[in-house]
């Protein structure tokens, strides 16, 4: 590992090149763009398990995994054999199937709190549905969300949120109607006094807080003691629903969602990634009261062609199939607790001032000191310096997200040895970037 040949990117230049022509920024998701680190985005050309090539060949170890779809790694065999036996038997059919009930069902024993479910296909479709569906139960307009949290690229979301928009520092989407945008309260993550104000300051008129559980897209923020429970009392205390946005974080923890680890329901959660294996798949679910007020049942009108798509079914079945097997979850955590362990040693090895977050198999190193509890200590983070170490573990063959405020996945694929590779890639780029 102590030295690195320099990768050759020729044909991964050239096909960005060529897809800038016509896609926009060459990607068809910003997070993608490399647009806050910098050089030549990944053209993908295949990847198996733990490992990612790029169109000139040259493999690195993926701890994107697809933004955290991929529990399982790249092309789980089981996975890929169950997509490519639906394929035969269809691929959409546009009417239910014995498949999406099956999903719901194992949804449901996971997590108790979705009395009933509704499929969509993206994230956005999710939180964007809860969304809606919370005002109409309420018949109120305002929602609370929090700085630094993402959730999708809903017009209701778009101030102050994470992911590419912290990234690109993007600080509120242009195209959002202003009188949209100011049903949209924000609060600090973390800071249960400042909804508390929120919610004196618009009495009666808050519909839903929306929460990450544990916050991914400022980089990850674990809840502090008492915040998520003091969430579910304001809410139910103030006629307001609380939604779980655990689109990264269903399935990620345990078998279940940060709900089941911190024993809080929500009324409504949302649900992604995970979840669908590696296939478009999302879900929203919750009180049976709340969900039936969904069309057909009530008139909040949500629907989509793909929805259910049999395809994503399958995959999102032989994941969970997968996901439930005794231990998954204690040894992905010991894996990611070993990586954690030593990206602090090297932060304090190299003498560089970081904070290495875990939760379970999700992680960030901040290029600040610790504690990081917001979106306002996330942001103090050195991005410059954490584009350097993106760089350089890059050349190390190990792919990271490109931000600074996204989230690091480790998988069931990664071997010890990964582990202990990406650690030591870890150890040789801070030295290189003190340096
Ligand atoms: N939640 C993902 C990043 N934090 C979304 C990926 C994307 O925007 O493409």
């Amino acid at each position: 590992m102590g030295t690195t040949a320099k990768k050759q990117h020729s044909r991964s230049q050239r096909a960005f090149e060529r897809g800038r022509e016509i896609l926009v920024g060459g990607v068809n998701s910003p997070v993608r763009a490399f647009g806050a680190v910098g050089g030549v985005p990944l053209v993908v050309d295949r990847a198996q398990g733990a490992q990612i090539w790029d169109v000139d060949g040259n493999a690195y170890l993926d701890f994107v995994c697809s933004w955290g779809a991929l529990i399982l790694g790249h092309a789980c065999p089981e996975i890929a054999a169950a997509i490519a036996d639906q394929a035969k038997r269809g691929t959409s059919y546009g009417m239910t199937t014995e498949l999406e009930i099956e999903l719901a069902e194992m949804l449901q024993r996971a997590l108790p709190s979705l009395e009933r479910v509704r499929f969509v296909s993206s994230g956005t479709e999710a939180t964007m549905s809860a969304v809606r569906l919370a005002r109409a139960a309420t018949r109120r307009d305002f929602i609370v969300k929090f700085e630094g949290g993402y959730h999708g690229h809903g017009d209701s979301f778009l101030t102050k949120a994470g992911s590419g928009l912290a990234t690109l520092g993007i600080a509120a989407s242009p195209g959002v109607p202003q009188a949209l945008a100011e049903l949209t309260l924000d609060a600090p993550y973390n800071d249960l006094a400042a909804v508390e104000r929120l919610f004196a300051k618009h009495a009666n008129a808050i519909a839903a807080v929306i929460v990450e559980p544990i916050a991914a897209n400022m980089g990850v923020i674990p809840p502090v003691e008492g915040f998520l429970a003091g969430l579910r009392e304001l809410t139910r205390r103030h006629g307001a629903l609380l939604i779980f946005d655990e689109v990264i974080t269903g399935f990620r923890l345990c078998f279940g969602g940060a709900q089941t680890l911190f024993g809080i329901e929500p009324d409504l959660t949302t649900l992604g990634k995970i979840i669908g294996g590696g296939l478009p798949v999302a879900a929203y679910g919750g009180r049976r009261e709340l969900m039936e007020q969904v069309a057909p049942l009530g008139p909040v009108y949500q629907a989509g062609t793909l929805s259910g798509n049999p395809l994503a079914m399958r995959a999102g079945i032989e994941t969970l199939k997968q996901l439930s097997a005794p231990g998954f979850y204690d040894a992905l955590d010991r894996k990611a607790a070993m990586l954690a362990d030593s990206m602090r040693q090297a932060l304090s090895d190299a003498g560089i001032e970081g904070h290495v977050a875990r939760a379970a198999s999700l992680l960030t190193l901040f290029f600040t000191a610790g504690p990081v509890e917001d979106y306002a200590a996330a942001k103090k983070s050195d991005t410059h310096l954490f584009a350097s170490f993106f760089h350089e573990m890059l050349q190390r063959g190990i792919l990271l997200a490109p931000s600074q405020f996204e989230a690091l996945f480790v998988s069931a694929a990664h071997s010890d040895d990964d582990v202990r590779r990406a650690a030591a890639a870890c150890r040789e780029s801070l030295a290189a970037i003190r340096s």
